[in-house]
């Protein structure tokens, strides 16, 4: 029996927001990318259940101290289960992932990866446009049943894939700033998303913006969009509003699916947003919170998606309470909104030890 000598910041669990997760993995890169492949095709195919499985492993392994080298080591691992498990035993004897080899040869996951890569387009409506015999984007242009955003996300495809340096989003960033405090000199202007967490490439700039004085918050979205519109930043809108369940109907349902977070009560404008020195149009995700939202929001839009949900998670189940962009909550009857007044407050009053930004890439 063998027992491990543990890298401290190595901790078994099923919950990654307990656990520091840097951008890189120093080890297990190549096996962590086979099982990137299968998950993406889990999700492609509507298998999110199974997704998620794949997901929980991969980040395990991105924090695991070393090298894997056997099954039964990779299986004293939580996430791992055998199926997993026999993946990796097939990348020990082989090097590679057969599985994963014939995804990434299939013309048709690579189709439905590029469909699934409009902005506006779900899983669900890649695999219809897919079904339909539709082979590129092009293609996918002429469908009698595009929504709007559907058809501005088509348009906007090749600018919308190119990725972000941190001196574009930087660019774009002190626009915003110069913009909006003209305006509202006490704005907080906070970049969020993969930014935040260090990513040197985006592919797009999420924002948090707040005001002090919470009765601001209000007017905030309407005056930040039309001032953006006017100086002529801000091309289109892809969004815009607050998710209620009153207006549910007009957001995109990929969003929902593909996000299940969106559901927060915050003021959002997803936009299209000209960036001057390239003139390529770039997706900006602005959202208002309230002053005392500003943690939460901050907190809920710095991500990673895995990030997100264990804090979801963990809430819900460890804590009986309810953690989402617009507050956390105490699930008792009725539910009673817990006051925060920092990012690591949320952390402190959930007794999850305090993670950064740039540790938060599960
Ligand atoms: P994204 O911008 O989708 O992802 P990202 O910034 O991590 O990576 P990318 O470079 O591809 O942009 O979302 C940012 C975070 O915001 C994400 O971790 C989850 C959260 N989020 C919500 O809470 N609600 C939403 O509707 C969306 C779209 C994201
Ligand atoms: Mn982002
Ligand atoms: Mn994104
Ligand atoms: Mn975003």
């Amino acid at each position: 029996d063998m027992e491990f000598d543990l890298d401290p910041c190595f901790i078994n669990t099923k919950y990654e927001c307990l656990r520091p997760t840097p951008l890189k993995p120093k080890y297990n890169q190549c096996l962590v990318e086979l099982l990137e492949v299968i998950e993406h095709a889990r999700e492609l195919n509507g298998e999110e259940r199974n997704a998620l499985s794949y997901r929980h492993a991969i980040a395990a392994l991105k924090v695991y101290p070393r090298n894997i080298e056997s099954y039964a080591e990779a299986r004293k691992i939580i996430g791992i289960g055998p199926k997993i498990g026999n993946h990796i035993k097939e990348f020990l004897t082989t090097g590679t992932i057969p599985e994963a080899e014939e995804i990434n040869a299939s013309e048709k996951y690579q189709t439905l990866d590029i469909f699934s890569r409009v902005y506006g387009v779900g899983y669900k409506t890649a695999r219809k446009w897919y079904q339909k015999g539709y082979k590129s984007i092009r293609e996918c242009m002429k469908d009698p049943y595009l929504t709007h955003v559907q058809r501005l996300g088509l348009e906007l495809f090749d600018d919308f894939q190119k990725k972000m340096s941190r001196q574009d989003i930087q660019e774009i960033l002190d626009i915003l700033n110069k913009v909006i405090k003209t305006m509202y000199p006490d704005c907080m202007i906070t970049p969020v998303g993969g930014y935040r967490r260090g990513k040197e490439f985006s592919g797009d700039l999420d924002v948090v913006v707040s005001h002090p004085q919470e009765t601001v918050a209000n007017n905030l979205l309407k005056d930040i969009v039309e001032i953006l519109i006017n100086k002529g930043h801000l091309k289109h809108k892809l969004f815009y509003g607050q998710p209620s369940a009153k207006n549910k109907k007009d957001v995109p349902s990929e969003l929902i699916s593909s996000h299940k977070n969106i559901m927060d009560n915050l003021d959002k404008c997803f936009c299209a947003f000209i960036q001057p020195s390239t003139q390529i149009c770039r997706q900006v995700d602005l959202i208002i919170a309230p002053y005392s939202q500003y943690p939460t929001a901050v907190l809920g839009w710095t991500g990673s998606k895995q990030f997100e949900r264990s804090i979801r998670n963990f809430a819900k189940k460890e804590r009986k309470m309810t953690f989402a962009s617009h507050g956390l909550f105490l699930n008792v009857v009725p539910r009673r909104r817990v006051c925060v007044t920092s990012e690591k407050d949320v952390f402190d009053i959930l007794g999850i030890p305090w993670v950064e930004p740039e540790m938060r890439n599960c």
